[in-house]
């Protein structure tokens, strides 16, 4: 219910906080290397300083595994089998060290969105709001970016591997996804996102 208000908060026009004007995206995200589909991911920022909010459905996770570290990387990968690692590093246009994803911009990559949650089926039902990552124009825009889902979960930066402060120890890259603008009505987009 909470999230309900702040959705449609989110659609309704105040000229105190920036014109309404919608920016959509996608992402098909496939299993690394492979055609095969892992789920559908949908994008919205409802104005320019509104936060980008992400929702969607992904499948085939191994069950019981839980968290998954979830990240925008830099490079664009392939829309019908994408190559994960060619993927890169973390969306990381400020040039600071990996965190959580509710640090502030000089704690985080941009790409920083911590994990998502996998059910005992192997499901996750993504539902989020972030402040930093933006659709529209500028540095921390994650159009033409690729979104990737690892095996293992995020530490956050916390952890005391030596990769714990660039890539949150998350392991092996599963599937990964091209984030591509995408245009859709109003109505469309309730469906999808007060789903
Ligand atoms: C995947 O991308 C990596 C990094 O760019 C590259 O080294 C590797 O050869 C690529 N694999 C395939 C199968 O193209
Ligand atoms: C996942 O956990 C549930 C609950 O503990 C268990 O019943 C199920 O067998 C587990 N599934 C797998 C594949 O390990
Ligand atoms: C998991 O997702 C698959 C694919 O969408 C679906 O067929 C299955 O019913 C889901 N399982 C559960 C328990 O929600
Ligand atoms: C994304 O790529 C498309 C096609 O190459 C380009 O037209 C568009 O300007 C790019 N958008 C951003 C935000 O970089
Ligand atoms: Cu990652
Ligand atoms: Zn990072």
């Amino acid at each position: 219910m909470l999230f309900l208000v702040l959705l449609v908060s989110v659609f309704i026009p105040a000229s105190s906080t920036g014109k309404l004007h919608p920016i959509f995206a996608r992402a098909n995200v496939h299993f690394d290397a492979s055609e095969s589909v892992m789920g559908t991911l949908y994008f919205i920022q409802a104005r320019d300083v509104s936060p980008v909010i992400i929702r969607g459905t992904l499948t085939g996770l191994e069950p019981n595994q839980t968290y998954h570290g979830f990240h925008v990387h830099e490079f664009e990968v392939n829309e019908g089998k994408p190559n994960c690692t060619a993927a890169g590093g973390h969306f990381n246009p400020s040039n600071q060290r990996h965190g959580a994803p509710t640090a502030s911009l000089t704690q985080r990559h941009v790409g920083d969105l911590g994990n998502i949650y996998a059910d005992q089926y192997g499901n996750a039902t993504i539902l989020i709001s972030d402040p930093i990552i933006k659709l529209a124009k500028g540095s921390q825009s994650i159009l033409n970016h690729t979104i990737v889902i690892h095996k293992d979960v995020d530490d956050l930066g916390l952890g005391s591997y030596s990769d714990s402060l660039t890539t949150g120890h998350a392991g092996a890259r599963l599937g990964c996804g091209f984030i591509r603008s995408t245009s859709m009505t109003i109505p469309d987009a309730f469906k999808i996102f007060l789903s």
